[in-house]
């Protein structure tokens, strides 16, 4: 795939989800260094850079993006020749990548041990990490059932349910605004990430934040399913993380909306969960508090205060 279908695909949301919008970006990433036919390092770094800013700016919320981004095109200027810059993107893209995919894993182990025989389960939107903690509880032989969303307004709930069938786990179908009706029905939330701020805040699919609210209510325990590279480092600054606000028609058809011309429609695709209703997050590292997360991206993303000041 070019660049640029890969950058329409991911605005699209063709390929959506955290991580795997982080690994496709990567993925991508290497196949234009691998095309570029340029003798000088300088213009070669160049070319990487004003590809990585397209691929950043697809969709601004996911902080897996600018972190897997960066980490493949880090540091290129230290490279005497294009041959041995494009050896290190390849080498560092295809690291990611596996990178990834062995985090997800690990999540859904480390996930697992936390839900026991006969728990009730209740999932938003549609997150490899949090499904991957589910599908290993119930292949562990776990009797577990879950309660999966449906997701407005682009209904990622449909591809979650049908995981879920397909791993023949007992599954309720519910719309977004049952949750609190559904509530004392369920043992523990699980969800995933787009970014986590180093308060522990929790940036996940519109609509995370009032499930949260009815969990914290019900003394439900709440639990985010993460890699480590959906942790913002420049949240340490106190930059806010951008929510996305999409296209007015995914909610209310054009037609609708030109005959109602005082209506606004507003459509944010992600909101915030403050870490007070965040029981834990579970990385590829362990499961921490949420008050635990600048300790992940000083450990595992390398950024200090010190690097900032
Ligand atoms: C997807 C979403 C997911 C996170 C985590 O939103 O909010 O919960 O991205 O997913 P969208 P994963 O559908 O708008 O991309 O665990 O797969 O990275």
């Amino acid at each position: 795939m070019l660049l640029s279908e890969t950058a329409e695909s991911i605005k699209n949301m063709e390929i959506r989800g955290a991580g795997r919008i982080a690994r496709a970006a990567v993925e991508a990433l290497a196949d234009y260094a691998r095309s570029l036919d340029v003798s000088d390092p300088a213009v070669f770094r160049q070319e990487m850079k004003k590809a990585a800013g397209i691929l950043i700016e697809t969709r601004p919320t996911a902080v897996s993006l600018p972190n897997a981004v960066r980490s493949v095109i880090r540091a290129l200027d230290e490279f005497e020749s294009v041959e041995a810059a494009k050896k290190a993107v390849l080498s560092r893209a295809a690291e990611f990548i596996q990178r990834s995919e062995h985090a997800v894993e690990r999540i859904a182990e480390i996930g697992a041990r936390h839900i026991s025989d006969g728990d009730i389960l209740l999932t938003h939107c549609n997150s490899e990490a949090a499904l991957g903690c589910i599908l290993e509880a119930h292949r562990q032989g776990k009797d577990i059932e879950v309660y999966a969303t449906e997701v407005r307004p682009r209904g990622q709930g449909l591809i979650t349910i049908r995981t879920l069938n397909e791993a023949g786990i007992p599954t309720n179908y519910i719309v977004d605004s049952a949750v609190r009706h559904f509530i004392n029905e369920v043992d523990m939330v699980f969800v995933g990430a787009d970014a986590i701020a180093v308060n522990g805040a929790v940036v996940n699919k519109i609509g995370t934040a009032q499930i949260a609210l009815a969990a914290h209510e019900a003394r439900t325990n709440f639990i985010v399913a993460a890699e480590t590279y959906k942790f913002a480092p420049r949240t340490i600054l106190g930059e806010l993380i951008e929510i996305e606000e999409r296209d007015p028609a995914e909610v209310l058809p054009r037609e609708v909306a030109e005959e109602l011309p005082y209506v606004r429609v507003r459509n944010p695709a992600f909101d915030v969960t403050p870490a007070d209703y965040i029981d834990l997050i579970v990385t590829e590292q362990g499961a921490i508090p949420p008050e635990l997360a600048f300790t992940v991206i000083r450990d595992y993303l390398g950024w200090t205060i010190e690097e900032w000041r």
